[in-house]
């Protein structure tokens, strides 16, 4: 055995190593040194996981042995060739991958690129807003049949004929396989599938949708081929399609396209073996492998998309010195505070996180504002998340508000039990209700909406709890909230009302919260 080679898989996610004793005898004489390429073992190290996915899958115990795709499927080949293709043209660092729904969902366990998931289908939209925002980076849209050919059916059609310049990788096994398998666009005439048990019929369900040609009718793309992972020498091809589509990108010359036909050896009943046997001899007569197109677009010059910042295209362009403390109007003794304001539609929620939003951008903050609100027009539950913060806000989403402003009693039943232990709530109404009972927080009741009655119209509750809130926590200064209401209120008659109902809100807190409208524990102050 001396002289032989061994060739052994010891890692189930690739690494070839090839043992040659003769050799390593001859190199620990030569040299004690330890080569990189022989590994502990004393096996030389001749092809191994490219170093462009992680090096660790996070995966629950029992399968760490395993990545999450099943054995002979197609999606773990075809992550391979991207991962070896991005790292030969070294372009990792500037490579956002957007993964779909499908089993190739958790794609961004694997690759050490940026990495975006997105809904059912969306895709090459969600692609499209990265890579115009983004020209530098180059975008992979990673899609199956159902995701891309069903649902997604509208987004590759309109990124492909926009020309965007992006890289679509399109694996089609002809099955719905996470759902575990239904009928895809691309189910072969005559293929059984759990939704046509007795095998496609296209009398019923329609022909097989032929996307790579479908695709090829239009102007814009640059390149479309459709390779298969049917043997090595597709393999291969493949291979080099799917580096010639990112080099396409990389070069800037427009949209490039790549269908891939896969094996899906669970859902079809085959062994990994048969399966890629059977994308040869059943795929490949429906889907013919080709290149469909592979020419630079002739797109009239002057044409491109505006480049523009996204504070500018929103108008939203910070104002000159928003962003030098020292001119800001108020100190901000917070590092952030995050509010949920809940009440009816028409009660004017949203609208009150808007102003906050505005008037912490005035002063030079970081914003967020996200919305929440049922299908009906009026009356029915709406909330809004607001994030007042001097860095970067991480997510807009408020699980847990330093302040909830409920503007009802369903709002203040709903969402109290969120509020941060010390945080505030500052409830629309004369008294609490009789059984409500929040212990770690400090409630104000207001009866906002009898003040702004009283001031000449119930609409302007909300501007009232604005005071209160403004005068309780001091996150913003008054005058911003004047300036503000002054721009954003039209109608002169209401803006007085609101002024008002502004101050109405902080005298409140000042001079009669005090005296009986705090529930527990006393003194907030
Ligand atoms: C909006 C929406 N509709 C339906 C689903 C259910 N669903 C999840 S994956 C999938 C199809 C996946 O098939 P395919 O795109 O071919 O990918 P594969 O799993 O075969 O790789 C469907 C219908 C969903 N998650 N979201
Ligand atoms: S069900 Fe099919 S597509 Fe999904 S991981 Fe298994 S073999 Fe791959």
């Amino acid at each position: 055995m001396a002289n032989e080679s061994v060739i052994s898989v010891v890692d189930p996610e690739v690494e070839f190593e090839v043992k040659s004793e003769a050799k390593s005898e001859s190199k620990s004489e030569a040299s004690p040194e330890v080569d990189p390429k022989v590994n502990n073992d004393g096996y030389e190290v001749v092809h191994s996981k490219s170093p462009l996915f992680y090096d660790l899958y996070d995966r629950k115990a029992e399968l760490k042995h395993q990545t999450h795709y099943c054995p002979g499927c197609g999606h773990g080949v075809v992550h391979k060739l991207i991962a070896e293709a991005l790292q030969e043209l070294g372009l990792q660092d500037k490579t956002i991958f957007v993964s779909p729904v499908g089993c190739s969902v958790f794609a961004y366990y694997y690759f050490d690129v940026g990495n975006v998931q997105v809904a059912h289908g969306r895709a090459p939209a969600a692609a499209t807003g990265i890579k115009r925002s983004c020209p530098d980076k180059i975008v992979i849209s990673y899609q199956g049949d159902g995701d891309l050919a069903a649902i997604g059916t509208a987004e590759i059609v309109h990124a492909a004929n926009r020309g965007e310049k992006i890289t679509v990788f399109f694996v089609n096994n002809g099955i719905y396989g996470m759902t575990g398998g239904q009928m895809a666009p691309t189910t072969l005439v005559g293929q059984k599938s759990t939704t046509s048990p007795w095998g496609r019929r296209p009398a019923n369900e329609g022909f097989p949708l032929h996307m790579a040609e479908l695709l090829a009718t239009l102007e814009a793309p640059a390149y479309i081929e459709r390779v298969a992972l049917s043997d090595n020498k597709n393999i291969m091809k493949a291979r080099r399609a799917i580096r010639k589509a990112l080099e396409i990108q990389r070069d800037r010359t427009g949209f490039s396209f790549v269908e891939i036909l896969s094996p899906c050896p669970t859902i079809w009943g085959k062994d990994p073996v048969e399966a890629r046997r059977w994308v040869l001899e059943k795929m490949t007569p429906t889907f013919p492998l080709n290149v469909f197109r592979d020419r630079r677009p002739e797109i009239p010059a002057g044409n491109e998309p505006p480049q523009r910042p996204v504070a500018d295209v929103l108008g939203i362009t910070p104002k000159a010195g928003a962003h030098d403390t020292s001119k800001r109007k108020h100190a901000h003794h917070f590092r952030d505070v995050k509010i949920n304001i809940a009440g009816f539609g028409g009660q004017g929620v949203l609208l009150l996180g808007q102003l906050l939003i505005e008037m912490g951008m005035r002063e030079g903050l970081e914003v967020s504002w996200l919305p929440s609100y049922g299908p009906e027009m009026r009356s029915g539950s709406a909330h809004c998340h607001v994030c007042l913060a001097k860095e970067r806000i991480g997510s807009p989403l408020v699980s847990h508000p330093d302040v909830l402003v409920a503007m009802n009693e369903y709002s203040l039943r709903k969402f109290a039990h969120e509020v941060v232990s010390g945080g505030i709530i500052l409830y629309n109404g004369a008294s609490l209700p009789a059984d409500f009972s929040a212990p770690e927080v400090q409630v104000v009741s207001i009866p906002a909406a009898e003040i702004a009655d009283k001031l000449g119209s119930t609409k302007a509750a909300n501007i009232v709890m604005m005071g209160a809130l403004l005068e309780e926590t001091e996150c913003l200064a008054p005058g911003t909230a004047l300036s503000v209401l002054e721009d954003m209120v039209k109608k002169l008659d209401l803006l007085e009302i609101d002024r008002k109902a502004l101050t109405a809100g902080r005298l409140f807190i000042d001079e009669q919260a005090h005296l009986g409208a705090v529930s527990q524990p006393d003194g907030f102050a």
